[in-house]
């Protein structure tokens, strides 16, 4: 650390500033570089994270073509849990939530993680099947899941409503107590702290605009708007772009990208005590720990780059919310956005080498990456510095869809898409 960064950060801790840009002056980046990582979002950063402090791979740049957690990351509703259908899945996320409940003190950075419980609510007959059908499937894989009659919500959740005569009826929720949140800039700036702290260098406003390959068809370097970066491996994690940028080393990759909105409302007391997910009615809410009232929606229904998302979506979001939550319709919204999320034809995500050698991708979360952030980034890096599948991420190949060993998670991704 340069004598200018520990009096900057000294000065900053004593005042309170978090100002991300006045602690880590813009990094310039070099001409070379053992690993060049595209997309400085949790997973990007975490990547370069776990390279560094496990691998001992440290000649890292992170490249990002705006600010660092400025995407997905820093746009989505922090959602955390592991209570999905297939056994691969429930491997890869609840490998996630083991490195979540030890993460700020990992990075000695607090992240936040709230163990508040997600309570996905069932609404009709075929709901309450599929629930049971997962806490079934979860509890075979020791991850926690449980069944609560509509009156056991109601204990758990008070806010709810779960008169018979309502619109959305409440026939009962799987509840699964591990779950909960995170605070989503802090998982960016903590990953970043730490990486940088380790020599990685984290490069913002420096759009990646093509991968460039040797004659031998090996992965040569990138070209940015600051010019030619080479580097031995390139890793992609551009979540929403990931296939443009793929496409430029000429790897095709099976992902869709829309809009994904979400919503705050003004700040209030603790009212709501844990995440509530409805997939039927397309909406999910929790308390963030400022008191807002943070509500999302379900995938715009076309394909588009806009990080904006459609509004009858969101009117329908907030419509469902306020008939399961009559208590909150008084509540006056604050601010909405949207981000772009990548979604793969069985919903499940690709981490992988690519036929490209020293390429990797880690792409597809769709609408629920945020999740997986530390497991990704873990797997990944593993991934990278051993030029192999770590054993939890081998089933997440692209080679699935050669070979038709899909994931299909379409009814676990608890968002609709
Ligand atoms: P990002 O944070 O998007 O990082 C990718 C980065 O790549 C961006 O910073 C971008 O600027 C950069 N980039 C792109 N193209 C280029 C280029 N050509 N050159 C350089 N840089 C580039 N998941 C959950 O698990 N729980 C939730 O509750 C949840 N809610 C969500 C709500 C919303 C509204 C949205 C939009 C998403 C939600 N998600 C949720 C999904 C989750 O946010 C993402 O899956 C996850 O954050 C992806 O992280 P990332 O690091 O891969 O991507
Ligand atoms: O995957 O749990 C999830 C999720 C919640 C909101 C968006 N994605």
């Amino acid at each position: 650390m340069t004598r200018f960064n520990a009096l900057t950060l000294l000065a900053n801790a004593l005042t309170g500033n978090r100002n991300w840009d006045a602690q880590w002056p813009e990094a310039q980046p070099r001409t070379e570089y053992d690993v060049v990582i595209v997309g400085a979002g949790g997973h990007g950063l975490g990547t370069a994270y776990y390279l560094a402090k496990q691998h001992g791979i440290t000649n890292i740049a992170v490249i990002d073509k705006g600010w660092l957690g400025g995407g997905n990351t820093g746009r989505n509703t922090t959602i955390i849990r592991s209570n999905y259908l297939y056994d691969e899945s429930a491997r890869l996320y609840d490998h996630s939530v083991d490195l979540w409940e030890g993460l700020s003190q990992e990075l000695n950075y607090n992240v936040m993680y709230s163990r508040r419980g997600v309570l996905m609510l069932a609404h009709n007959v075929h709901d309450v099947q599929s629930a049971q059908r997962h806490i079934h499937a979860n509890r075979l894989n020791g991850v926690d899941n449980r069944w609560l009659t509509p009156q056991e919500c109601k204990a758990y959740c008070p806010p709810l409503n779960i008169s018979p005569t309502a619109r959305h009826p409440v026939l009962g929720g799987a509840l699964q107590e591990r779950a909960g949140t995170a605070r989503h800039d802090a998982v960016a700036w903590g990953y970043a702290r730490g990486a940088a702290a380790r020599g990685v260098d984290i490069i913002q406003n420096c759009p990646v605009t093509e991968i460039r390959r040797n004659p031998d068809g090996s992965v040569a370097g990138v070209e940015t708007g600051r010019g030619f970066i080479k580097a031995k491996r390139v890793a992609v994690s551009a979540a929403g772009h990931s296939s443009v940028v793929m496409q430029s080393a000429g790897v095709r990759l099976p992902l869709e990208s829309y809009p994904l909105q979400a919503l705050v409302s003004e700040p209030v007391k603790p009212v709501l005590p844990c995440v509530v997910m409805s997939n039927t009615v397309h909406a999910y809410i929790s308390q963030s720990d400022k008191g807002e009232l943070v509500i999302g929606s379900g995938t715009d229904q076309y394909t588009s780059y806009s990080q904006r998302g459609g509004l009858p979506l969101i009117e329908h979001t907030v419509a469902a919310i306020c008939e399961i939550f009559p208590i909150f319709t008084r509540m006056r919204m604050l601010r909405k956005w949207g981000g772009i999320v990548d979604v793969t034809p069985d919903r499940s995500a690709i981490i992988s080498k690519t036929p490209v050698p020293g390429l990797y991708v880690n792409c597809g979360w769709g609408t629920g990456g945020f999740k997986a952030t530390p497991g990704a980034a873990h797997t990944f890096a593993w991934t990278i510095a051993r030029d192999e599948p770590h054993p939890i991420n081998a089933p997440f190949t692209m080679e699935r869809f050669r070979s038709g060993r899909l994931i299909d998670e379409a009814a676990a991704a608890a968002v609709a898409h």
